[in-house]
């Protein structure tokens, strides 16, 4: 797709996910349709996260002490913080930091918290807003400056080999989590100097856009003992030693759902996994002058039916052109249409027509017309996923001279290229390029692209959001 962003901006406002149009840069509002697809989407990341976490719920607000004791942490957020100064007309005797991330708001009370091992581990999570002044070019739902949906999570272990596993925990759920959203991903190990600002190691979830760059949809750290020593977070051990508990933490923003908008729209506006859309099922009741009522009421009978299956079905009974309605839906990307017309009425019978296809097919009325509408569902989803991997597979491309890569990737490619492993290699190819390093996604033989020194990594590179 070459005018990506101009489509993607088109869609946002044409499909009334979110109005850009709020008076400060970097903050948007959700509106109706948007909002019900956040909805679902938080439905499910919820289902997962509560398998094995406790949600909680963190103030907004951050003393400047706090924010400002982890050293590597705070460097990193410096530029980004916005700051509260002021109660009405009095300045406040200590600033107050908006969270950018919330690692300083819930470190300090875990270390009231915790006290024996007998409490470890702890495993939290909470969706709120975050807010970040980011200085880079912002866009709606992928660089906000208000973050609106961010699913933190925070984890204290016993010991490191602990956080190591939590990491791969993290990893495992976030996986099903775009597997359900059939968001493809590859999954990289950054470079040390792009790593969450004070954690030992970063896993992040990159995916790729239809204009060639990729975007980060989730991070997992390994935190290590850095903020429990700066916290003062300690356990009493099994032999009555005191000690640092590991930390991990892990999240996801709005990314998940411009990915999942990006990846599977298309020229005719949003095409809607069947978990997260809103409306599963529109039926559009093709009304004639004497067997309208006859029509309409078939339509609701359907509806109920298929309501009492679980279902998220409606009917389109507005008095404009059929035409006009599946312009609509379209663009609305209700995964199946079911039309009705006098003479499907005379044939109990239906139009089923797939949103992703737009492939029709009739279904009788006295079949079991639920599962069949189900299997449909199913195949929908699976095919959503298979065109969305295939797509972000078929733009991998393996290349092994540095002079090859700026061409490679600007032509909407990932590059995988043999890297050595040493940090100022890996900055000097980025400076060279001007591309980012995404990281390691698996370790190979050979010789550095660049450094021509032994190859350590195979990684990836591409121009990112
Ligand atoms: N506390 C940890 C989890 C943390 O804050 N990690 S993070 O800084 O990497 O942010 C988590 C995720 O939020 C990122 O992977 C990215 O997908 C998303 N994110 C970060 N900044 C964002 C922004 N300005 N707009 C939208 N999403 C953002
Ligand atoms: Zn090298």
């Amino acid at each position: 797709m070459k005018n990506f962003s101009q489509w993607f901006h088109n869609i946002l406002e044409e499909a009334e996910i979110i109005d850009s149009r709020y008076p400060i840069k970097g903050m948007n509002v959700w509106l109706p349709k948007g909002f019900k697809i956040r909805k679902y989407v938080l439905r499910e990341l919820e289902r997962l996260m509560d398998e094995d976490h406790d949600e909680i719920l963190f103030p907004l607000l951050i003393p400047e002490t706090e924010l400002a004791k982890e050293g590597i942490h705070v460097k990193g957020f410096e530029e980004e913080v916005y700051w509260v100064t002021h109660g009405g007309m009095r300045e406040l005797n200590e600033k107050l930091a908006i969270r950018p991330t919330s690692e300083t708001a819930i470190y300090p009370m875990f270390a009231l918290w915790i006290r024996s091992h007998i409490d470890l581990p702890i495993k939290i999570y909470q969706t709120v807003n975050t807010m970040r002044y980011e200085t880079k070019h912002t866009r709606p739902l992928i660089r906000v400056r208000e973050i609106t949906t961010f699913t933190e999570s925070h984890t204290v272990h016993e010991k490191y080999d602990e956080a190591n596993d939590q990491v791969q925990e993290g990893i495992a759920i976030y996986k099903r989590f775009f597997d359900s959203l059939a968001i493809p991903y590859l999954i990289h190990d950054r470079p040390s100097w792009d790593k969450f600002p004070g954690a030992d190691y970063t896993f992040a979830f990159d995916t790729l856009m239809k204009d060639g760059k990729t975007l980060q949809i989730a991070t997992v750290h390994n935190l290590s003992d850095t903020f429990a020593k700066t916290f003062d977070i300690k356990y009493e051990a099994t032999d009555g030693s005191h000690k640092y508990p590991y930390q991990t933490c892990y999240g996801l923003s709005d990314r998940v759902i411009a990915s999942l908008i990006a990846i599977h729209g298309d020229e005719k506006g949003l095409v809607l996994p069947p978990l997260v859309a809103p409306i599963q099922i529109m039926i559009v009741p093709i009304v004639f002058k004497d067997k309208s009522e006859e029509i309409l009421s078939k339509a609701s009978e359907i509806k109920n039916i298929l309501e009492k299956d679980g279902f998220r079905v409606n009917i389109d009974n507005r008095d404009i052109r059929p035409g006009k309605k599946y312009y609509d839906w379209e663009l609305n990307g209700i995964p199946l249409r079911i039309d009705i017309g006098p003479r499907d009425l005379k044939d109990n019978k239906m139009i089923i027509t797939r949103r992703d296809t737009s492939t029709k097919e009739e279904c009788s009325l006295s079949e079991d017309f639920p599962s069949i509408l189900n299997s449909y569902l199913t195949e929908i989803n699976s095919n959503l996923k298979d065109k969305a991997w295939k797509f972000m597979r078929e733009h991998i491309s393996k290349i092994d001279s540095l002079d090859r890569i700026e061409k490679t990737v600007l032509n909407g490619n990932i590059g995988l290229i043999k890297w050595c492993g040493n940090d100022d290699c890996g900055k000097e190819i980025e400076e060279k390029t001007n591309l980012t390093i995404l990281g390691i996604q698996y370790r190979i033989d050979g010789d550095c692209i660049n450094c021509k020194r032994k190859a350590k990594h195979v990684i990836s590179i591409a121009k990112t959001y």
